[in-house]
C-alpha cells in the first residue's frame, strides 16, 4: 500500500514542488482546493502532475471541510502548505489572514486529533515570525517578533502546533522556512517580480521595474530543495521544530543586480523606487542558521542565490516570448 499524504495548499509554488517530490517516492498524493472562480492549476500543469494528484474540496477557514478531507483521505502525513501568504496583503485583509494562516492550522490539528490520531503534521512555518530580528542570525531558539498580520497570524499556527504536540503527543512538526523562490512563485513576490520584469524588459515589453525598499536583506533559496526539508522532518521518530535556509543574505538590490546581469542589463537604468510598495512595518533583515536541520535531518541546500536566479529568468524569458 502507498503511503498518503495531505497537501493543502497543493495549487502554491510549495504545493506542487512537495506533490511532485512525494509522487516521485510513490505516494499516493492528495491536495486540499478551496473553490476559486477562476484557474489556479497553472503550476501542476507546468510540473505536469495534474493527473497524477488527487483532489479534495475544502477551504482552511471552514472548519467542517477539514474534518471531511482528513475522514475521507485517512493520511499517513499532512502538510499545511495553505495560507494567505502575501505579506502585503496582510495589511489589507488581517481578519482573513488570521482565519486562514492562523487559525486555519487548528482546524486541522483539531481533525488529526479527533479522527486520525497517528497521522503525522508538518505546519509551514516562517522567517517573518522573527520579524524584527533579535539576533542576527536566526535558529530555533531566537525570540520572535512579528511585523505583520501575517507573522502574527503564522505565530498563532507556530504555537498552537507546539501545543497540540505536547497536549495530545501528536507527531506535529513545524518547519521555520526562510524565504524560497522558483521559477513557480507568484508573482506577486519580489524575486518573481524582479525575474519577469527582467524578462519583459529585455524583449522589449516594458520599460522599467517600479520595486519599494531594494536594501531589505533575505535569505533566499530554492523550493524545490526546501520541500525535502518539510518530507524528512515527518520521518523523523519525534516530532521536533527546524530552521530551514541558507545561512546567506543578500539586498534586494544585489538581487536585482544578479537578474539584470544575467541577461547583459544595468538594473540602475531600469529600477525606479516606488513608495507605493512600502509596507507599514518593515522586516529588514533575514538571515537563518540551519545548523540544526543540518545536523538532525542530513539536510543541506544545493542551490544558490545565481543558479536560483538564473533558472527563474530563464524560464521568464521563455513565458514572456510564447505570450
Ligand atoms: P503560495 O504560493 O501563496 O500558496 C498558498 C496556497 O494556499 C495556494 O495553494 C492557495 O490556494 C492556498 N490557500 C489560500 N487560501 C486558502 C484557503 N482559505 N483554504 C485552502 N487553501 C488556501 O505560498 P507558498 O510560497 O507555496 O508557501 C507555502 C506555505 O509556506 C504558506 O503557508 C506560506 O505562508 C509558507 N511559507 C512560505 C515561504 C516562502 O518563502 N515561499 C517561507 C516560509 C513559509 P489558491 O491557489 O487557490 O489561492
Ligand atoms: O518581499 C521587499 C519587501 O514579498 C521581500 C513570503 O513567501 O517570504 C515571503 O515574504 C522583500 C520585502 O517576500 C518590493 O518589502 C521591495 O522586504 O518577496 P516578498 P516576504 O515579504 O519576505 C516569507 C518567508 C513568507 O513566509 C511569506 O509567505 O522585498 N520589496 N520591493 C518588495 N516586495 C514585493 N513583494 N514587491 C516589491 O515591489
Amino acid at each position: 500500500m502507498p503511503r498518503v499524504a495531505l497537501v493543502t495548499g497543493i495549487t502554491g509554488q510549495d504545493g506542487c514542488y512537495l506533490a511532485d517530490f512525494l509522487l516521485k517516492k510513490g505516494y499516493r498524493v492528495f491536495g486540499l482546493v478551496a473553490r476559486r472562480s477562476s484557474d489556479t492549476f497553472w503550476r501542476l500543469r507546468e510540473m505536469g502532475i495534474i493527473d497524477k494528484v488527487e483532489l479534495v474540496h475544502g477551504d482552511l477557514a471552514d472548519g467542517s471541510s477539514i474534518s471531511r478531507a482528513i475522514q475521507t483521505t485517512r493520511p499517513d502525513e499532512v502538510y499545511n502548505l495553505g495560507a494567505q501568504s502575501f505579506v502585503g496583503t496582510s495589511w489589507d485583509q488581517p481578519v482573513l489572514t488570521g482565519q486562514v494562516t492562523g487559525l486555519g492550522v487548528v482546524h486541522i490539528l483539531e481533525a488529526i486529533r479527533q479522527f486520525s490520531p497517528t497521522t503525522r503534521f508538518y505546519q509551514a512555518s516562517t522567517s517573518e515570525m522573527f520579524g524584527l530580528i533579535q539576533t542576527d542570525k536566526q535558529n530555533e531558539r531566537t525570540p520572535f517578533y512579528p511585523r505583520s498580520p501575517y507573522g502574527v497570524a503564522k505565530l498563532y499556527g507556530h504555537w498552537i502546533t507546539v501545543n497540540y504536540r505536547e497536549s495530545f503527543k501528536l507527531h506535529a512538526s513545524s518547519g521555520i522556512l526562510f524565504n524560497h523562490e522558483s521559477p513557480l512563485r507568484g508573482i506577486e513576490f519580489v524575486t518573481r517580480k524582479v525575474t519577469d520584469g527582467v524578462a519583459r524588459i529585455k524583449l522589449g515589453k516594458q520599460k522599467e521595474l517600479r520595486l519599494g525598499n531594494i536594501d531589505a536583506k533575505r535569505d533566499w533559496g530554492f523550493a524545490g530543495d526546501f520541500v525535502e526539508a518539510m518530507w524528512l522532518m515527518l520521518q523523523q521518530e519525534v516530532p521536533d521544530d527546524y530552521v530551514v535556509a541558507t545561512g546567506r543574505t543578500t539586498t534586494v538590490r544585489d538581487m536585482c543586480k544578479i537578474a539584470f546581469k544575467h541577461v547583459g542589463l544595468d538594473y540602475e537604468e531600469f529600477v525606479v523606487i516606488d513608495p507605493k510598495f512600502y509596507r507599514p512595518a518593515e522586516v529588514d533583515v533575514l538571515l537563518g542558521d540551519p545548523t540544526k536541520a543540518r545536523d538532525k535531518l542530513g539536510w543541506k541546500p544545493r542551490t544558490d542565490l545565481e543558479q536560483l536566479i538564473e533558472m527563474m529568468v530563464q524560464a521568464d524569458l521563455g513565458r514572456v516570448e510564447r505570450e
